[in-house]
């Protein structure tokens, strides 16, 4: 999102949010987050190549709207996360941290159901159980990643700075110290196979 780019007023501004379908209008971009975009993310390879040799199914898709003025820069996001697994791991996003190194941000679980994930450099964890109502404060430091384990759409909505900035790579590079696995029907926290 380029920044200059987009419309600064000083005014109040509004969005109006439909909480039965996770959508608000008006919205200023929306991505689409696919199977193939999101590949290096999931731990079984195999069910990635079967779901990329089908119809590479939508994960999630981010709608945002940014509130520019002459001296702020707020950023508003909603992720409608679909159901699903990759293998026995549930659909996620792709998680980041700030670029910024002070920078917060706010996550409210809307709809839906399943996990934050949090976790700094140094590597501190948490994984926080997530339902419609819950609102986290993710301070700065803290990569973030949100995991569908439900039936339904998980839907949130985030609130924070442009300025905060995205940095995907240690992410992709290594996951969070644990992933979201299926295990006899229910939701389990496990070891990233991936930091062994
Ligand atoms: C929220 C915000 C956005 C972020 C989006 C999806 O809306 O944190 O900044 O882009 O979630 O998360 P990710 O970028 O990790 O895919
Ligand atoms: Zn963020």
């Amino acid at each position: 999102m380029q920044i200059p780019s987009l419309p600064v007023s000083d005014s109040p501004a509004s969005v109006q949010f439909d909480f039965a379908t996770g959508l608000f209008t008006p919205f200023v971009d929306v991505v689409e987050r696919r199977v193939n975009d999101l590949q290096e993310m999931f731990h079984d390879q195999a069910a990635v190549g079967e779901l990329l040799a089908g119809d590479n199914p939508v994960v999630y898709e981010i709608r945002y709207h940014p509130f520019l003025t002459t001296t702020s820069d707020m950023g508003l996001g909603v992720t409608r996360i679909y159901p699903g697994q990759i293998g026995i791991e549930y659909y996620m996003t792709k998680g980041h941290f700030h670029e910024r190194t002070d920078q917060p941000e706010i996550y409210f679980c809307v709809r839906g159901e399943g996990f934050l994930l949090l976790e700094t450099r140094a590597g501190d964890f948490e994984a926080v159980p997530w339902k419609a109502g819950t609102i986290t404060h993710i301070p700065p430091l803290w990569a973030h990643r949100v995991v569908n384990t439900g039936t339904d759409l998980l839907v949130f909505v985030a609130s924070y700075h442009l300025a905060a900035g995205h940095d995907y790579a240690p992410i992709l590079a290594r996951g969070f110290a644990q992933i979201v696995v299926e295990q006899e029907g229910v939701p389990q926290l496990v070891p990233n196979p991936r930091r062994r």
